[in-house]
């Protein structure tokens, strides 16, 4: 019985073979066990003989049963190496990446250009009150142009009785910083506005820049060259043309809507970057309104403590979101708020 056992727990090539040998022999109903429990029955003489051969077997059998453990544990985990060499001559199994969003993208792109002509960047809350984002502009209480933001409201007003709402244009930012910093100074202010409004151009909340320069003997012209000279170094393109047309804006006067044109001759034979919202005309331009701008009131100056006699200023508002429609050649605006992968894997940059 030994030898067979010893034979069976040789031939063993699975730690599973290995351990029925040893149930087999030295488990409970094991024939080891079985014999040792004979020696009860066994006179004091008998057992004195057999106790010590029995013991003898089942130290044999134990010791084959642990050699035969270790080799086979060895063998195992050799095969594991083996089997986990790591092949730095196969390629790389792809793994997902994030990009880069177009409006994030799009707002490092003017905040450098906008660097190169000296602004800086600054910013201003989301949660703003009814005076900034209104009254200081221009807009009291009663004004009509307060009801054509589609305000979002909170229900309770701040502690020192403010209304609070989402801000619904960056151009608040122009009263914060003028009265933290003074005049004279030159910004812009990226970031996010909300108003109740959507469809293929417009969104609940998107994003502008708002820029501002108040200095001494600031006039249109101004204005006028640092956007054309955005626009251009912006869409990389020499025959952008601007329009400013004639607008309304309570917190500028003159104030002017920015149009930014570009030639659809090229265009159609470049493949095209006609948008949503640009309109064509005879002399073979496409146009698509991306901001409001004007002289800052000098109302606006005063609310703000600055000195209107002294200092000037042009102030602009640009939509974000709509330049970098324009740009890359998108043509739904709801698109970039719906975290859908796939259009970020298509429109989104590399990092
Ligand atoms: C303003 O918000 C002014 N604060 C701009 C301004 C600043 C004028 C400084 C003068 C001086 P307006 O409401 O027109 O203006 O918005 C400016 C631009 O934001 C629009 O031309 C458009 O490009 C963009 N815009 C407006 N509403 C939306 C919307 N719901 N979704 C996406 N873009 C929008």
């Amino acid at each position: 019985q030994k030898q067979t056992a010893l034979a069976a727990i040789e031939a063993a090539t699975t730690l599973d073979a290995l351990e029925e040998q040893r149930v087999g022999v030295l488990g409970k109903k094991g024939w080891v066990s079985l014999a040792l429990k004979t020696l009860g029955q066994m006179s004091p003489d008998e057992r004195k003989e057999a106790a010590p051969a029995i013991q003898a077997v089942r130290g044999e059998v134990a010791a084959a049963l642990d050699a035969k453990k270790a080799e086979l544990e060895t063998a195992a985990l050799e095969a594991q190496l083996t089997s986990e060499t790591i092949d730095l001559t196969l390629p790389a199994p792809d793994q997902p990446k994030g990009s880069i969003h177009p409006v994030s993208q799009v707002m490092d792109e003017l905040a450098e250009i906008f660097a190169d002509l000296g602004f800086s960047v600054a910013t201003g809350p989301e949660i703003e009150d009814d005076w900034h984002n209104f009254t200081a502009l221009n807009m009291d209480e009663s004004h009509p142009a307060r009801a054509m933001h589609d305000t979002f409201y909170f229900p309770d007003k701040a502690q020192d009785g403010a209304s609070m709402l989402l801000r619904t244009h960056t151009s608040p930012v122009q009263i914060r910083s003028l009265k933290s910093e003074g005049a004279p100074i030159r910004l812009i202010a990226p970031g996010r506005v909300y108003r109740s409004d959507s469809d293929a151009t417009h969104t609940p909340m998107f994003h502008q820049v708002e820029g501002l320069v108040v200095d001494e003997d600031i006039h249109l012209g101004h204005l006028k060259w640092t956007l054309e000279t955005f626009f251009k170094a912006f869409f990389e393109r020499e025959d952008i043309v601007l329009r400013l047309r004639p607008s309304y804006f309570p917190f500028t006067e003159p104030s002017v809507e920015v149009d930014v044109g570009y030639s659809n001759e090229g265009a159609g034979k470049e493949g095209g970057r006609r948008v949503v919202g640009g309109h064509g005309d005879e002399d073979g331009h496409d146009w698509m309104e991306l901001g409001g701008s004007g002289m800052v009131n000098r109302r606006v100056l005063e609310f703000a403590g600055i000195d209107a006699d002294k200092y000037q200023g042009f102030a602009f508002g640009l939509g974000i979101d709509r330049i970098a429609m324009l740009k890359y050649g998108m043509n739904d605006l709801r698109a970039f708020f719906d975290g859908d992968p796939r259009w970020l894997a298509h429109y989104g940059f590399s990092p």
